[in-house]
């Protein structure tokens, strides 16, 4: 996989992305600027424009803001093949700027970039510059700047939301990773007693309350989300979460599936992408690049509980 080295792709990187013990550790993300009203970067309809990948769950977690807060027309996506090949993310169709591949976006900066070239990107049609690349802030944008009810973020909930999404992204989300990309039985073993730890939190959580701050859904919600959708397909089985599918969590389950079931999600959601992504060709993992048929999950189907979305 290639890196940007003072605004130039590099097809090789020199990198490891794990530490001595043998555990995965994510790069920060360095482009944070942020949309808000009256900033250099105001909400406005039409001027942003999403880079992502259907099988990215960072990614994810923007689409799920765009989708929830009914801005498909006001920001514009273009998404990735499901494999990288050397030229990292590719683009078959760009919209935006007639790409072909990430790093061309991230060659645009200003200021001469040096980092992994990632999606989800959020991009200023009206400068030509990259505001973000770093999702946890994409969606607080979104949820914040774009709405002014801020209906999935109040500030009463706040501390409770930054909990969870702390959690959730040292457990859940970024738990699953540790698993998978972990280079030993150490990390591996550290890294699955946690995601499933944090499940069977969940799993208690959900048993009395209908989202994770209690009745209504929260950033935090559409945080868990993405990693719930990749577990049986993907994770469970190329990562090796294999102590439980997500499918034997009967209230995560339940809850996985009411989220599915709100308008607009589904359309974020394509599981044989996630499978042909997470199986595709890797000296470490799948060697051969065999995609697996199975399993097949039927994600439809009453649930216990409803969320409805509030309306817009
Ligand atoms: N902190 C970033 C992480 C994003 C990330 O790691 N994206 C992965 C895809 S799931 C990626 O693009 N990796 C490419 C690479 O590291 O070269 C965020 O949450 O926005």
């Amino acid at each position: 996989m290639g890196v940007m080295i003072e605004g130039r792709y590099h097809v090789n990187d020199p990198a490891p992305q794990t530490d001595a013990a043998g555990t995965f550790q994510r790069s920060r993300s360095t482009l944070r600027d942020w949309v808000e009203p009256a900033g250099q970067f105001a909400p406005e309809p039409g001027r942003y424009h999403l880079y992502v990948a259907w099988n990215c769950p960072w990614a994810h977690r923007t689409l799920i803001g765009r989708a929830m807060l009914g801005l498909e027309d006001a920001i514009s996506v273009s998404y990735a093949r499901p494999t990288r090949n050397d030229q990292g993310w590719v683009y078959d169709h760009d919209p935006c700027l007639g790409v072909n591949a990430l790093h061309e976006v991230y060659a645009l900066q200003p200021t001469p970039y040096t980092g992994r070239v990632t999606v989800p990107v959020l991009w200023d049609i009206q400068t030509r510059q990259i505001v973000s690349n770093e999702s946890a802030d994409i969606l607080r944008m979104l949820l914040t700047a774009f709405d002014q009810d801020r209906r999935y973020c109040p500030e009463a909930l706040l501390p409770e939301i930054d909990r969870w999404n702390a959690e959730i992204y040292a457990q859940v989300n970024n738990g699953v990773y540790r698993a998978g990309f972990a280079r030993t039985q150490q990390a591996y073993d550290g890294a699955v007693v946690d995601v499933f730890a944090a499940l069977d939190r969940l799993e208690a959580q959900l048993e009395q309350n209908a989202t994770l701050t209690g009745y209504t859904l929260t950033e935090a919600d559409f945080r868990l989300f993405p990693t719930l959708a990749r577990f049986d397909v993907a994770y469970n089985t190329a990562f090796k979460c294999n102590l439980r599918r997500l499918q034997d969590y009967p209230q995560l389950w339940d809850y996985a599936r009411a989220f599915y079931a709100i308008p607009g999600i589904s359309e974020t959601v394509d599981f044989d992408t996630y499978k042909r992504g997470y199986f595709s060709r890797s000296d470490l993992r799948n060697p051969l690049g065999i995609v697996p048929a199975g399993p097949v999950v039927d994600w439809s189907g009453p649930t216990k509980r409803q969320f409805q979305r509030l309306s817009l």
